[in-house]
């Protein structure tokens, strides 16, 4: 097979596009596909500082990879969760990936400022392990990119992820959930940072292709909470469509976004947001969802604010 750009011989097919691609291309394809995505959303802009949230995984450390090689200018967060050997590994992988780079990476180990890790802040607050640590990353993200004033969050949700999603909220008819999915959240909402999701036109496939490619070593495994996952199921159902018909999952989630969304326009209602009376932080209660797990599990939220804060003044590192 050969790359339809120059000829030459290809490495990777793309079914959905019908199209083949030698690496150079393949890498240039990502770019734009990438740029595509920052330029249609109004992302960001080269001026802005933006932090990627890296898991360790591929999507995200493509994301940096990415970012990081079309210049723009960006700093990366990793959530040290506890949760064991994964959390172990996962953060010797990001953090080899920003020397390499010579990159700036934050990290916020749980474990390490409170001396448990999230399944154990969970189980004494008698709630899922997922939910429990959706609450506590978005807050961490939130909190870092205000207090080392980043403009914007950027996350590695590919078309796999989003496709699946959007297939979960429609199945369950979340009409919250649909009317805010989008590869951009909290354009201009005061008390939170933006958050964007610059892979939405790759899909999985795509980035580990591009990490062998430009040879970015990532960690395999899956977080081991994962493993009865809803998404993963989802995943599973469009793999299986995708296979029968190239371009499932792009027409599903491109055609929600361009049609289907605006069938679900959010209402023009005020927010009110509060300050957290604890933390300060914005929250449409008295006391924001970060604040209200720990205390119920006798923790104490102002920590890890306070670590944060003096995230500041060192280099990724307390
Ligand atoms: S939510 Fe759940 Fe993930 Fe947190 S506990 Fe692991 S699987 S990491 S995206
Ligand atoms: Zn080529
Ligand atoms: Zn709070």
């Amino acid at each position: 097979m050969r790359c339809t750009k120059c000829h030459n011989e290809a490495t990777i097919y793309i079914r959905r596009h019908n199209t083949a691609f030698c690496k150079e291309h393949f890498i240039e394809y990502i770019y734009g596909q990438v740029e595509k995505a920052i330029k249609k959303y109004k992302m960001f802009e080269k001026t802005d500082k933006i932090l990627v949230a890296v898991s360790g995984g591929k999507d995200s450390l493509a994301l940096w990879d990415i970012l990081n090689s079309l210049g723009y200018n960006s700093d990366g967060l990793y959530i040290d969760l506890g949760i064991s050997e994964y959390s172990e590994k996962s953060k010797e992988v990001a953090q080899k990936f920003a020397e390499s780079r010579n990159l700036k990476l934050h990290v916020v180990s749980i474990k390490d400022i409170y001396g448990v890790g999230i399944k154990e802040i969970a189980h004494k607050n008698r709630k899922p392990p997922c939910s429990t640590c959706g609450v506590i990353k978005r807050y961490i993200m939130n909190l870092t990119a205000k207090e080392l004033q980043y403009k914007v969050i950027a996350t590695g949700h590919n078309l796999d992820d989003e496709s699946a999603i959007l297939l979960g909220n429609i199945l369950h008819w979340q009409i919250d959930y649909l009317k805010a999915q989008s590869p951009i959240l909290f354009e201009d909402e005061a008390g939170f940072a933006r958050k964007v999701k610059p892979l939405y036109r790759i899909s999985e496939y795509e980035t580990s292709a591009y990490c062998i490619m430009k040879k970015i070593e990532y960690i395999l495994d899956e977080c081991p909470m994962s493993i009865d996952a809803q998404s993963l199921r989802y995943k599973g159902m469009l793999n299986t469509l995708e296979k029968d018909s190239p371009g499932t999952k792009e027409q599903f989630y491109f055609g929600f976004l361009e049609k289907g969304k605006n069938y679900f326009i959010p209402e023009k209602r005020e927010i009110k947001l509060n300050s957290c009376k604890i933390c300060e932080q914005p929250t449409t209660s008295e006391i924001c969802g970060f604040c209200r797990q720990m205390t119920k599990a006798n923790l104490e939220p102002l920590n890890m604010k306070e670590f944060i804060l003096r995230l500041k003044d060192s280099n990724g590192q307390v």
